[in-house]
């Protein structure tokens, strides 16, 4: 980090020696997991310096915006509508958290059986390792999984700003209804709470704002599809780590800017693996920051990553927000309709999802699907049987995997993605 940042999170009420020790962690995993990559595209070095300022400049810009009156929004899911918040010139931050931080803590809250997100959350907070949590004005969760939801109880507890939004089961004419009023109740909601109208003009800048960032990752989700890939799967999870809580017109600059040279790349046929290296598509549960683990591992294996279907992936961009309202009821109804094709396993029936996963591994050209599910993710581990079917009828071979935030098992999982890899090799060579 090019400079102090101590009084700041001090002042922010952030646990100085804990936090030391965190960053130090994070650091040396960041340079064995990412620095030690071969052939990484220059334009990986911007996302490179936001990890290296993770907790310094990103919190000191956000310090700043609060001084001059602008809110700060933390939220747990694709669901909630961020061009909303811009459209109240607020702050939109994702508060998913992918480390194994704090999980004692959070264990005297929650069950040892919680998925390991839910624990992280809770843990960041609880052992004050999350300036974002701490600068956040209002926290939205949502009624997605149950543990989330319940989660959310004893996270209002302990924050007193935590706000819920009501998602249904179902995608039927009364659960589009009921998530319409929700979006509605969310924008009166921030409209109170930093005194500001949401309006026609506002939320037209708001939603060319968010489209351009959901462009510029459709356009290195698309680049993906060659062969060689012109990035790793590490690097392009990153970027999609790093686009929920950066600047976002910055962002979606710095990801077209990095998209140009790897098109230069495709053209070139330049990549990060040799030609033909085995090809996997990862589908599941989201991989918040810093989950790099199984993308390390895979790479590690030789293979390329070349996909996510996750919502740290291609279910945050898949679909744009339809630019073309009137009005802001219209407007509203467009962020419903929008927001109701993100195919998270919460909703019944989810057959969107397989179509998804399906139309992924032809466009990207995956030999392989490894379907990830965090340990006690009901949701994604059930869905998980209906994933292999459709996987199995392309003929596609498919490997459930099933784990944490920790680090023990990682020789296990090596040597079942190993043997998974050898597979496709086989089928290729074949
Ligand atoms: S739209 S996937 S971001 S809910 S991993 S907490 S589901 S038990 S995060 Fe999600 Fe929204 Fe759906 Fe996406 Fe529960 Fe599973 Fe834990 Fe999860």
């Amino acid at each position: 980090m090019a400079k102090d940042y101590t009084q700041m999170w001090s002042t922010i009420g952030i646990n100085l020696k804990a936090h030391d020790g965190l960053l130090g962690v994070l650091g040396e995993a960041y340079k064995n997991i990412y620095l030690s990559q071969k052939n990484r595209p220059k334009g990986m070095d911007y996302f490179d310096f936001v990890i290296s300022e993770i907790h310094g400049l990103r919190i000191e810009e956000i310090v700043e915006s609060k001084k001059t009156g602008k809110k700060v929004i933390g939220t747990f899911c694709v669901y909630v509508p961020e061009e909303l918040v811009l459209a109240v010139d607020g702050v939109c931050i994702g508060l998913c958290a992918g480390a194994d931080v704090g999980s004692d803590e959070a264990e005297k809250y929650v069950p040892r059986n919680t998925c390991a997100l839910i624990k992280a959350f809770l843990g960041f907070k609880l052992a004050g390792l999350c300036p974002y949590v701490e600068l956040t004005d209002l926290i939205v969760g949502e009624t997605t999984c149950d543990g989330k939801k319940k989660a959310y109880e004893i996270f209002d507890e302990i924050t007193k700003k935590v706000y819920v939004m009501e998602l249904p089961n179902k995608k039927g004419v009364d659960g589009r209804r009921l998530w319409r009023n929700e979006i509605k109740h969310f924008a009166e909601k921030l409209e109170v709470l930093t005194s500001k109208e949401i309006t026609l003009e506002k939320l037209r800048e708001s939603s060319k704002i968010v489209n351009a960032k959901r462009k510029a990752l459709q356009r290195l989700s698309a680049v993906r599809a060659a062969d060689p890939s012109p990035i790793s799967g590490l690097d392009a999870l990153l970027v999609n780590q790093v686009s929920f809580y950066d600047d976002p017109i910055r962002f979606a600059a710095k990801t077209n800017e990095l998209c140009d040279e790897l098109e230069r790349r495709v053209k070139e046929g330049s990549g990060v693996a040799k030609k033909g290296s085995p090809r996997v598509l990862i589908s599941g549960s989201p991989m918040a920051i810093p989950n790099w683990k199984l993308h390390a591992v895979i790479e590690g294996n030789g293979a390329t990553v070349v996909g996510e279907e996750s919502c740290v992936g291609e279910r945050n961009f898949r679909t744009l927000l339809d630019e073309n309202f009137s009005s802001v009821e219209q407007a509203i109804d467009k962020l419903a309709e929008r927001t109701l094709t993100v195919d998270c396993a919460c909703f019944t029936p989810n057959t969107e999802r397989l179509d998804n996963i399906q139309e992924m591994v032809t466009r990207l050209n995956a030999q392989g699907v490894i379907h990830y599910a965090l340990q006690f993710c009901t949701p994604y581990m059930m869905e998980a049987f209906k994933a292999k079917k459709v996987v199995d009828a392309m003929k596609v071979p498919f490997l459930r995997i099933e784990t944490d935030y920790s680090m023990e098992d990682m020789g296990q999982l090596g040597t079942r993605i190993g043997a998974f890899l050898e597979i496709i090799n086989a089928r290729v060579g074949a």
